[in-house]
């Protein structure tokens, strides 16, 4: 093969990657890192599929804050379940939502099963998104101006965000979002999200932090506190950059 017919089918390859590729809703969230491999689950009948995209980066590549083991269990096996289980509740219940945001928006008319792993396939998916290794520290640029007209300091911020990290009793998220041009934290139990009708904080998502025991326990056993404070190393600033409005 010489090199224009090497060039040709590579870019052959890329065109038919992106086509089976990221859902609706992170197809806005390009993801520029290397993936590292393909994803587990191949495309399921219906309307609306959800489908896990590689993870972003290797599994030991957010050592030491989260390590290579967590990684590989949260990625593999929490996640990949929920994006399974979601695709059967969409085929055996005939769920008919064209979209993930029509799916979210209508989540209250849905069964437990399709909300518990339709949050969970999108919420993971999207936190991987917003993390990566040599990240953190403080936001600069939009995000960091949006961060500080809205609260004040980048300290503050912090200070709420791991406020409502540590406050959620049991499993769920801390997010960050953006609702009518403004910036609010709250947090959602289970894997609820701010795109649901039913949930009380709404908005669009501009980050988020998974505090399920889970997503911590190898490393920090009970200390969900220290995991909190470890993972500011590893937030993506240009990701939340890119989901402002
Ligand atoms: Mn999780």
């Amino acid at each position: 093969m010489n090199r224009k017919q090497f060039l040709l089918r590579s870019l052959h390859g890329i065109a038919g990657a992106a086509l089976a590729g990221p859902s609706l809703l992170q197809a806005a969230a390009h993801v520029k890192h290397e993936p590292m491999g393909e994803a587990p689950w191949p495309s399921a009948a219906g309307p609306l599929t959800f489908r896990q995209d590689p993870l972003p980066y290797p599994v030991a590549a957010l050592e030491p804050h989260i390590d290579a083991l967590t990684m590989e269990i949260h990625y593999g096996r929490h996640h990949a379940a929920y994006v399974k289980n979601v695709n059967e509740a969409i085929a055996a219940e005939g769920i008919a939502a064209p979209d993930e945001a029509s799916f979210f928006a209508g989540i209250s008319a849905l069964s437990a099963k399709a909300r518990n792993n339709g949050g969970g396939a999108w919420n993971h998916g999207f936190f991987w998104k917003v993390m990566g290794p040599g990240k953190g520290g403080a936001p600069t640029g939009k995000a960091g101006d949006a961060i500080h007209g809205a609260f004040g300091s980048f300290e503050k911020f912090k200070e709420l965000f791991a406020d409502a990290a540590m406050k959620r009793f049991g499993s769920g998220w801390a997010w960050l979002v953006e609702k009518d041009g403004k910036l609010a934290i709250g947090s959602t139990p289970n894997q609820d999200n701010p795109l649901m009708d039913l949930s009380d904080l709404k908005g669009r998502p501009l980050l988020a932090l998974d505090v399920w025991e889970h997503a911590y326990y190898l490393k920090y056993q009970n200390k969900r506190n220290e995991y909190v404070a470890a993972w500011w190393n590893l937030v993506d600033w240009d990701e939340v950059a890119k989901r402002l409005g």
